[in-house]
């Protein structure tokens, strides 16, 4: 399997739920900063997303599965016995895809564009760093209700992507002051040898 990815964006979602779940995945790096958009091999991105954008997963049969929410599922089934994601059908299941979602319109669409694009102007920027601390009220509660992770006890693609997502809080000036229980769930998600080896893999193919 291959994993179109970008450093620094969403994709290490994808790329930290595969070594979570001990799958091997070929890498393919895509610079999502030129138009057209090609792959690190020269391949034409919009062949394999026509939307342009990471991540995108090719399957052993040229089958492309599109969407970091659907990929981080699609790895954690491969690997029932991680406990990355509650059995499909369950409850439990689609906990996690309310999380899932949440992160994905709540959290990850209010920082991306724009926080990352000053053009947009103060204002933007402004109402979005509102939404998220808006949000990250929400999950600072849960978390203090009944973590440590989103989903209780067990580390799940949710917080793979949680994860991924707050780690842009520097760069894009969010404060996560206010908010210890989800400071505590980040760093010890970045303590994990997964998380570790998905970054330090990204980086080191960026300087080669
Ligand atoms: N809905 C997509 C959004 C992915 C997304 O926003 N990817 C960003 C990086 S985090 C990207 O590739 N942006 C470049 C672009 O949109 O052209 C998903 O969740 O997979």
């Amino acid at each position: 399997m291959k994993l179109y990815y970008a450093t620094g964006t969403c994709s290490l979602s994808p790329h930290i739920v595969a070594i979570e779940a001990g799958i091997a995945l070929e890498l393919e790096r895509v610079d999502i900063r030129k138009i057209p958009r090609v792959t690190e091999t020269g391949a034409d991105y919009a062949q394999v997303n026509p939307n342009l954008y990471v991540p995108a997963l090719a399957l052993y049969d040229g089958t492309i599965l599109l969407e970091g929410t659907a990929i981080v599922q699609y790895l954690a089934d491969l690997a029932p016995d991680s406990g990355l994601a509650p059995p499909p059908g369950s409850l439990a299941r689609v906990r996690l895809q309310s999380w899932l979602g949440f992160i994905a319109t709540e959290l990850h669409k209010a920082f991306s564009p724009w926080l990352f694009h000053p053009e947009y102007g103060t204002q933007a920027q402004d109402v979005a760093r509102s939404r998220i601390a808006a949000r990250l009220d929400h999950v600072e509660r849960h978390l203090a209700s009944g973590g440590p992770y989103l989903l209780g006890g067990t580390f799940t693609v949710a917080d793979a992507y949680l994860y991924t997502i707050l780690s842009w809080s520097d760069v894009a000036r969010v404060d996560l002051e206010s908010f210890p229980k989800v400071r505590a769930l980040l760093a010890s998600i970045g303590a994990r040898p997964a998380v570790r080896e998905a970054i330090d893999r990204e980086a080191t193919r960026q300087q080669a």
